[in-house]
């Protein structure tokens, strides 16, 4: 059963997940969620469809709280960096959104404490009584994930409060053993405090009819989680939390709490469209004949499909989500992304890396999109898809038709008395139809790859007709065979806009025309002294060896770099035995040891290699004292360009062996002096 509004929409309001505040955009947030809604929306403003696209920074939450901690400042100046730093990067990208807004701003607050008093005062919420664990010394009740301790179920005693990260069990703190506040170290104690809750127990019925009559219209992926979260049974879930950063809850006893922050974000999505469009925000919101979708990624279902919808039902005068095309994850050189451990494409960097190239990117991310599993990004397959179909199929096809009509005619386009081609035609239409189809059911990899079917016929045409063979003989058909490809060019054109809107422009441009002008059903072409295309120039570049070794060793070094450790996983790609020759590794005997004043990790070595005698500064302090180095053989690279840690110049590094974060030196199985080659 399809929703009634689906049927023939005023209007469309799509969003796509606030992103949190606490880090840089990765590829996978942008294959996951804000490419294909840019695509999405492209597609419905071409159409002459009315469609605002909203989104903005997420932040609040631990997510932000706990980025503050790390980076030892407070969440304003979190919030305030990451906010430009990701506003900028979709700016830069090309992501089209009619607004991106903050839930720092004032407006949001408001309209998030309205919302919550508005439930309040229907007597929506469960109050409730519980026991939190309290730090006395900081003054604060813990959220789970301050929370330390040993897990009651392996016995690890890293375990967080809300989930052992050693067994994958899902705790709460209360069953940790021996908790120990992360904020203080000490112990903390319990705590009487009063929150809100949401009964979702007392929405199963209406969730699940909603859900139900989603069936047939959502994606598998979506529907299937949102079934097995109904058929285990919805529970209560607080809506306030005992933190300060947040949006404060707007009543009296409930000083020094904060909503709960899957509470607010979505609240976010209106708060952005009243600042949009102060006067009409509401039709789109509480218009029955406005669609609703919410572009998002797997991990953010349950808020979207049950919570937040629980939530506008309980407020009775909002819709109800249309559509939730949820993706699933993109993971990177065969593993899953990680912010904390620095394995990640970020945005800007690409963006910096790989100037005016934001469509290699559309195309690449587009073409492995995780729309119904997890895929995998390697730069060997960005490589090879630009190259061998971006440079190869489509540029190659734009870049032959400008050549030759260059050449045969100076750039003019040949003025004939034109013949349809049924077969063109024909080609040209399934393309619109199919990109049409695909992209309206959230199938953006197909949509793509329909309009590039579109760009090899004309490759097989021009082969085909061989107009560099016909030009002596039958000057008058190679006319009409350019012109032919020529259309082609120009409907690649404007089928690419809410694919590549980059490199549609470009060859909108490198054929003089004008993208209103070409249609799925005509198109104005002027011929003759009226219509000259410009000079051909290439639409893409190749993407050369030397380019994907140097983003792929930037992974390697940078996420090792975070860690702080290399990982057994971590593959290094392969060096020349030449390479390999250039390193100097030679025996050496420590001599003298002593820590480097006011640094708890580097001791300064002095070394014998017998030739000559040298100071190495190693980060190896809390492995060895200066006794235990002291009369050590060690391996040490000899030729490392030297470097000044701490004032004390150091030249060459010793090696070390490192398992579970321990480190040991490497030593010869028999006495050695210095100064012996290794090879
Ligand atoms: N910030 C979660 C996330 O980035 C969250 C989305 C909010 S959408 C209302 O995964
Ligand atoms: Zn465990």
């Amino acid at each position: 059963m399809k929703m009634k509004n689906n049927e023939n929409p005023k209007r469309y309001l799509v969003t796509a997940a606030l992103p949190y505040a606490n880090g840089p955009l990765h590829i996978g947030h942008i294959a996951g969620c804000y490419l294909p809604a840019d695509i999405y929306v492209r597609f419905l403003r071409l159409a002459g469809k009315d469609v605002k696209f909203i989104c903005g920074s997420d932040e609040h939450g631990m997510a932000i709280t706990m980025r503050a901690k790390k980076e030892d400042t407070t969440p304003k100046a979190i919030v305030d960096k990451y906010d430009k730093l990701m506003k900028d990067a979709f700016a830069e990208f090309g992501i089209t959104f009619d607004i991106y807004s903050r839930t720092s701003n004032a407006l949001h607050h408001k309209t998030a404490q309205e919302f919550f008093l508005h439930l309040y005062n229907k007597g929506v919420f469960t109050e409730k009584e519980t026991e939190q664990y309290y730090d006395e010394k900081a003054k604060q009740f813990l959220a789970d994930r301050y929370i330390k301790g040993t897990c009651p179920k392996c016995g690890y005693n890293e375990a967080y409060g809300d989930q052992c990260e050693k067994c994958g069990s899902s705790l709460n703190p209360t069953d940790l053993i021996n908790p120990i506040s992360t904020l203080t170290g000490n112990s903390p104690t319990l705590r009487k405090t009063k929150n809100w809750y949401l009964p979702l127990g007392e929405y199963q019925r209406s969730l699940g009819d909603y859900i139900k009559s989603k069936k047939d219209s959502w994606k598998a992926n979506v529907y299937g989680q949102c079934i097995s979260w109904l058929n285990d049974g919805l529970q209560e879930r607080a809506m306030t939390r005992d933190l300060d950063w947040g949006v404060k809850v707007p009543l009296k006893e409930a000083e020094g709490k904060v909503l709960y922050v899957w509470f607010d974000a979505p609240i976010g999505y209106i708060s952005a469209t009243k600042e949009l469009l102060p006067n009409d925000w509401d039709v789109y919101w509480k218009s029955e004949d406005t669609v609703l979708i919410h572009f998002i990624g797997k991990d953010n279902i349950v808020f979207h499909c049950l919570i937040f919808p629980a939530m506008l039902m309980a407020h009775e005068q909002y819709i109800l989500p249309t559509n939730v095309p949820a993706n699933e994850f993109l993971n990177l050189e065969g593993r899953k992304i990680s912010t904390s451990k620095n394995w990640a494409v970020w945005l800007h960097e690409y963006l910096e890396d790989f100037p005016n190239k934001q469509d290699e990117l559309r195309y690449v991310l587009t073409s492995i999109a995780p729309e119904t599993s997890d895929s995998e990004f390697t730069w060997k397959d960005f490589q090879s898809k630009v190259n061998n179909e971006l440079v190869a199929i489509l540029g190659n096809f734009i870049n032959r038709v400008t050549t030759l009509i260059n050449k045969y005619y100076e750039g003019y386009v040949p003025e004939i008395n034109r013949k349809d081609n049924p077969e063109l035609i024909d080609e040209i239409s399934r393309a619109y139809q199919k990109s049409r189809e695909f992209t309206l059911n959230y199938n953006f990899r197909q949509g793509l790859s329909s309009i590039m079917d579109l760009a090899r016929f004309g490759n097989r045409f021009i082969t085909a007709q061989e107009p560099w063979k016909r030009i002596k003989t039958e000057p008058e058909s190679v006319k009409q065979i350019l012109v032919d490809c020529l259309i082609i060019s120009a409907h690649l054109g404007k089928l690419l806009i809410p694919y590549l809107p980059h490199s549609s422009d470009r060859i909108f441009s490198m054929l003089n025309l004008n993208p209103e002008d070409i249609n799925e059903r005509e198109s104005i072409i002027p011929f003759g002294k009226q219509h000259k295309i410009l000079e051909p120039s290439l639409l893409f570049e190749k993407i050369e060896d030397a380019e994907i070794e140097k983003q792929r060793l930037k992974l390697m070094n940078s996420s090792e770099k975070e860690s702080n450790s290399g990982s057994i996983n971590t593959i290094i790609p392969e060096v020349s035995f030449n390479d390999f020759e250039k390193m100097d590794l030679r025996t050496a005997v420590i001599t003298a040891a002593e820590k480097v004043p006011k640094t708890d990790k580097l001791l300064k070595l002095s070394i014998d290699l017998g030739y000559e005698q040298r100071t190495i500064v190693s980060g190896i302090a809390e492995h060895y004292t200066p006794e235990e180095a002291i009369g050590q053989t060690v391996l040490i690279i000899a030729n490392l360009a030297p470097r000044t840690i701490k004032g004390i110049e150091s030249k060459g590094m010793i090696l070390m062996a490192e398992e579970n974060g321990k480190l040991s030196f490497m030593t010869t199985h028999k006495p050695f002096k210095g100064g012996a080659v290794v090879k």
